[in-house]
């Protein structure tokens, strides 16, 4: 009878330890795939002037295209704002990324983020709106 119920307790665990190993599996897989990973969107200001920065695909990564978003609502300027990529206390030479207008006001523009040799993964980018000023964002490439 003891034996019966080691037997049981035993078949139990593995399936609930099957059950387990599969939906880690699976929901590994979900988070991984990288065209499933929603933008996101980086609050600043120059000023009173609001900018909103979206990173596309989130998180980026080094050494692929990389699409980057500016929003300035209200925004009076004729000139276009950039994007300038860089790392704070190290030289990783120009890295600027050029946006242009879309019909919706928004600023876009593609550039890609080089691979750190020193393996650092932490990058600002300064949006700079001519005649206005910048706004710097931090936040972290995924390799
Ligand atoms: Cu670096």
């Amino acid at each position: 009878m003891k034996r019966l119920i080691g037997g049981l307790f035993v078949a139990f665990a593995l399936l609930i330890g099957a059950t387990i190993y599969i939906s880690f599996r699976s929901w590994d897989g979900l988070v991984d795939r990288p065209f499933s990973e929603t933008a996101d969107i980086l609050r600043g200001a120059i000023g009173g002037q609001e900018v909103l920065l979206s990173i596309t695909p989130w998180p980026p990564r080094a050494m692929r295209e990389v699409d980057f978003t500016v929003s300035l609502p209200g925004y009076a300027g004729t000139a276009s704002p950039y994007v300038d990529l860089s790392m704070a206390g190290m030289e990783m030479g120009r890295n600027r990324v050029d946006l242009s207008r879309g019909t919706d006001g928004r600023y876009r523009g593609t550039g890609v983020i080089v691979r750190c040799p020193s393996g650092r993964h932490d990058w600002e980018a300064t949006v700079t709106a001519p005649g206005a000023g910048k706004a710097v964002f931090r936040f972290a490439v995924a390799d």
